[in-house]
């Protein structure tokens, strides 16, 4: 089958007429999206706009979103977009999926927010089919993923003080370098990237940092103060790097025999990215706590969760944490409706099947372009050749073809689809980035 070009960009420009009628319900070719223009200005006046108001803490590439569904975004001049991004992983079911908006829309017309100073009718659905996906027992909604981890962070030390008699104030826990985990003061504290850290301190103290995807230095920094290890099960923002087989349960052994606890930050790897519900089901390894967030919202909502022992999350009593919205009945209904879409199996088999078609489209490029790149699923880091130009200069290129992704340090790309996109607008964003790395 030959890769069918992916839209130009220019509106109503070439289509894949194959690749547009995907699982994803996305519009036929050429038609724009439904909702027709947005309001007055065109992206050039809405960047300006942006760049006069807001704080200057990300430069984004120059393109202005109005409308998306399934795969497909489309800018205000109506110009498409393969988004193979995803919302790094927020996406994972694709833009506005039809089963997650309505879910949305009925609870809107229900109940959005009563605060867990009462119960609401479906939080307790929610935590006990999330459990039930992730084979744990027991949930702490949150809302976004760095409240996960820093929920995880107190949760740890606190379990640490209380079960396994770490003197007060003395807990430890182990990270990875490279790390990527948020961008609160307590977590950007223990970055490895000067970019993420630089003139935040004084940092909370207590972690120790040991090289990713090395055993005996793991096993080095774990001693009695030992509280956690928090890793992610893959490194997302460090380039989508995946360990040797055989880490995680590694990783696992280690805590087991150190008596700490095993955290698994799975906010960007979760939720069927890497072709199974979680990244750590790969090798089979349970954690003792797993952190969600991105996708379990849907795409629609702030959603995340710390997930695991119930003898572990217990130690939390009433007044000891909380959150204004953690657990909302908006969110719940939402992440409900994203569990009962994991429950099929049927993302995580896309994901699996899929992520062999984007293995097998990148290999050809190396020595192309392409100096190595790493796949977990339909996730894959792609090392650019430099002398091509950085990551972000790709990304433009790449734009000028009608696919958006996004550059991660230097000249690695990222590409996370949605787990929704069909094999021929994967194909078809491979074919985008030979031209682009072939015209140099
Ligand atoms: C940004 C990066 C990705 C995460 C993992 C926790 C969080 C994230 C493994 C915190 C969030 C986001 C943050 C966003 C861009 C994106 C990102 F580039 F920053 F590093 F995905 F790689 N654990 N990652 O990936 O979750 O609080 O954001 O909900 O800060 O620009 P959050």
């Amino acid at each position: 089958m030959t890769a069918p070009t992916v839209p130009s960009g220019r509106p109503g420009g070439p289509e894949d007429p194959d690749g547009v009628h995907g699982t994803d319900g996305a519009d036929g070719p050429g038609r724009a999206l439904p909702g027709g223009p947005g309001p007055g200005r065109d992206s050039a006046g809405l960047i300006r706009a942006e760049e006069a108001v807001l704080a200057p803490n990300y430069h984004p590439l120059p393109v202005v979103v109005a409308r998306a569904e399934g795969a497909w975004v489309e800018d205000v001049e109506g110009r498409r977009y393969l988004d193979l991004l995803a919302g790094y992983s927020a996406l994972n079911f694709g833009h506005r999926h039809p089963v997650l908006v309505e879910a949305a829309h009925r609870q809107l017309d229900r109940l959005t927010l009563t605060s867990r100073a009462f119960h609401n009718d479906r939080l307790a659905g929610f935590a006990e089919r999330l459990a039930a996906l992730t084979g744990q027992e027991a949930v702490l909604p949150m809302n976004t993923g760095a409240e996960a981890v820093e929920s995880a962070v107190k949760v740890a030390r606190k379990w640490a003080y209380d079960v396994k008699g770490v003197p007060d104030g003395q807990a430890t826990i182990v990270v990875a370098a490279d790390n990527f985990h948020g961008r609160t003061t307590t977590v950007v504290g223990f970055s490895t990237d000067e970019t993420a850290r630089a003139g935040f301190g004084p940092f909370a103290p207590g972690f120790r940092i040991v090289p990713y995807n090395d055993l005996p230095a793991l096993e080095a920094a774990v001693d009695a103060t030992t509280a956690a290890v928090l890793l992610e099960p893959v490194q997302g923002e460090a380039g989508v790097i995946v360990p040797d087989d055989g880490y995680l349960s590694g990783v696992r052994e280690i805590t087991r025999r150190a008596g700490c606890l095993f955290v698994a930050d799975e906010i960007q790897s979760g939720l069927g990215r890497t072709g199974s519900t979680l990244a750590v089901d790969l090798e089979e390894v349970t954690p003792d706590l797993v952190l969600l967030g991105k996708a379990l919202g849907g795409g629609i909502v702030p959603v995340s969760a710390v997930v695991g022992r119930r003898d572990v999350l217990g130690v939390l009593g009433p007044g000891t944490h909380g959150s204004t919205f953690g657990g909302n009945p908006l969110a719940a209904a939402v992440g409900t409706a994203v569990v009962g879409l994991l429950e099929t199996g049927e993302y995580q088999r896309r994901a699996a099947e899929l992520g062999i078609v984007l293995r097998d489209g990148l290999a050809p490029l190396v020595g192309r372009g392409v100096l190595g790149f790493r796949t977990r699923g339909l996730w894959a880091g792609v090392d650019v050749d430099p002398a091509l130009g950085t990551g972000r200069e790709v990304g433009e290129r790449l734009l000028a073809e009608g696919v958006l992704v996004k550059d991660t340090h230097g000249s690695t790309i990222r590409v996370a689809p949605p787990l929704t996109i069909t094999e021929d607008q994967l194909r078809g964003a491979l074919a985008a980035l030979e031209r682009v790395l072939s015209a140099g």
